[in-house]
């Protein structure tokens, strides 16, 4: 039976309910489920941003310029061989040869990006070099290389010992499967806002394990693993690059963004899109991982993946956290 007590409660939060439906004019704000971060702001993918979030907020703390912080962040990982899937140390492909990609995009729209680039350890700032030395926007292999090496650039091994031994152990089966979460761990994308108000983000990976030679992902690709819109936010993605090429997702994040989902909301319909197109293509969801993070203008951030086990690190005047991301398949 109701009594007067619950049926006041439960009509309470009706008409709550009412109220937050019939609001029309701009839905964000009728949406919670972001988290709410103030200028400056830093976001990054996985643990390893902790270390690259306290690098870019050197550089946003002093009123510094988005594009540089995240350069800046993103190349702690790069020069890291403990890191194996960023720059050096990073996992080779299947003839034992480390092959990077990286893209940069700030505030004006300038984009610079980097595929299939070897024997150098900071492909970001190459990509940097793409967006503001050259008339291209992206670069690949030896072009690559050769822009890099022209611009100062040092050439280096960049496979390690250990990356070699796990090469040679892969070899024995020569068995391409990569692992969510395992293989595909280690990409850093970094979306930031500064004290100006300012959007820039970076993305930079070796990529997946293993690959074939040649073989690019989303990361290097504007529109998929990263996307910044200064009138809207950023994003940006890990994970299979296949399936974030697939939906063009960095960019479906921003658009999702600009009609008006919060960054949490953008996040977890392109995912929705990926796991859609996933059942329709009769894979199995299991073996994917994606995920993506995003930050709006105001400050607001949100992140969603398939599986759980991907997270994030966050850096503003709060201090520099890591943050679980929600998922799909729970
Ligand atoms: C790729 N998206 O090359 C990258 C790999 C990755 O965490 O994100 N790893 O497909």
């Amino acid at each position: 039976m109701t009594n007067r007590r619950s049926f006041i409660k439960t009509a309470a939060i009706a008409s709550a309910a009412v109220a937050l439906n019939s609001f029309k004019g701009k839905p964000e704000e009728n949406d919670f489920s972001s988290k709410k971060g103030k200028k400056p702001i830093v976001l990054s993918t996985w643990n390893f941003g902790i270390q690259a979030n306290a690098a870019a907020w050197e550089i946003l703390k002093n009123k510094g310029r988005a594009l540089d912080a995240v350069e800046a962040g993103v190349k702690v990982p790069e020069g890291d061989p403990k890191e194996r899937s960023v720059g050096y140390g990073g996992r080779p492909d299947r003839d034992g040869r480390v092959t990077l990609d990286a893209c940069i995009m700030d505030e004006n729209a300038n984009i610079g990006s980097v595929a299939c680039l070897e024997f150098i350890k900071h492909p970001i700032s190459v990509a940097r070099g793409v967006m503001e030395k050259t008339p291209h926007v992206m670069l690949v292999g030896d072009g690559a290389l050769q822009f890099a090496l022209s611009q100062g650039f040092k050439k280096e091994n960049l496979l390690t010992e250990e990356s070699e031994k796990e090469w040679k152990e892969w070899l024995k089966d020569s068995k391409y499967k990569p692992i969510a979460n395992i293989e595909n761990h280690d990409t850093i994308g970094m979306i930031a806002l500064d004290a100006s108000g300012n959007l820039s983000g970076a993305c930079t990976t070796s990529g997946m394990a293993f690959k074939m030679h040649g073989r690019v992902g989303d990361s290097p690709i504007i529109g998929a693993g990263l996307y910044v819109d200064n009138e809207i936010g950023a994003a940006t993605a890990t994970g299979h690059g296949e399936e974030v090429i697939r939906i063009s997702g960095c960019h479906l994040v921003v658009e999702l963004m600009r009609q008006g989902k919060s960054p949490q909301k953008a996040c977890e319909e392109a995912v929705a899109r990926i796991v859609k197109l996933t059942k329709n293509r009769n894979k199995d969801l299991k073996d994917i991982q994606v995920g993506f993070i995003a930050l709006n203008k105001k400050g607001e951030y949100g992140s969603y993946c398939i599986q759980g086990g991907f997270n994030y690190a966050v850096n503003d005047e709060t201090g520099n956290r890591l943050i679980d991301a929600d998922y799909f398949l729970k």
